[in-house]
């Protein structure tokens, strides 16, 4: 069955892979399954075709015969559930990469996002200069425990599974605010993530679209 998810028609980050389409690309390129994309306008997203697919008006989608999916921790997870590569067999070892997705999603990435909020979204706003170092404060509070936890192991729990995908997905994000290369273990965690031949294909797949000519 074919499968089809929406990404930006051009992403606000020109290519470097930051919009979530890349981690669904990722999965599905680690899964070896094949995928076409519908590229979406800010304005297309929050029309009801697209609202009918994502109630938040946002990419990345997944469509799939029946099924309509929003959410990239749901996608992800339906994706390694499906096909064999992101989840071990063990039903232990199964469990312990969806509580790393769940980590990268609720834990780790929430105070990653308020970064970009406080940079971004509040950039002008007079309370920014105060703001900034307490929210990365909160993010230094979560690295720290998550490279203790990692210490020299390749992957957070054995194989790479989901798990590594989501929280390399997660940590990428970091990436420009500099805070991530305080903890050098966790950037080289980072650094074999992206050096996968499947996050390669994935990322390069999304920079053709956001460096195409207009
Ligand atoms: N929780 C949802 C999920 O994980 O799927 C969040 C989805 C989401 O935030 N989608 C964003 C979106 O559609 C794109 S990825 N935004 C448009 C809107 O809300 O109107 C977030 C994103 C956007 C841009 C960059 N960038 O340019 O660096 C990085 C990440």
């Amino acid at each position: 069955m074919t499968i089809t998810i929406t990404a930006f028609e051009r992403s606000p980050d020109g290519g470097k892979g930051l919009a979530r389409d890349t981690r669904v690309r990722w999965a599905l390129e680690e899964v070896r399954q094949p995928y076409d994309v519908r590229l979406v306008s800010f304005r297309a997203m929050k029309e009801p075709a697209h609202l009918a697919l994502h109630p938040f008006g946002q990419i990345p989608t997944y469509e799939e015969g029946d099924l309509v999916l929003f959410e990239t921790g749901s996608i992800v997870l339906h994706i390694a559930e499906r096909h064999a590569g992101l989840l071990p067999a063990d039903p232990n070892a199964r469990a312990r990469a969806i509580t790393w997705m769940f980590a990268a999603l609720s834990t780790v990435e929430p105070p990653i996002l308020e970064l970009v909020t406080a940079k971004i979204v509040e950039g002008d706003k007079p309370w920014k200069e105060a703001r900034m170092p307490l929210v990365a404060d909160r993010i230094r509070r979560r690295l720290e425990p998550l490279a203790a936890r990692l210490g020299d192991a390749e992957w957070l729990d054995g194989a790479f599974s989901a798990g590594d995908l989501m929280m390399v997905s997660v940590l990428l994000r970091l990436r420009p605010s500099g805070i991530l290369d305080e903890a050098p273990s966790l950037a080289a965690y980072v650094a074999r993530g992206e050096a996968r031949p499947a996050y390669k294909r994935a990322f390069d797949a999304q920079f053709a679209v956001n460096t195409r000519p207009t």
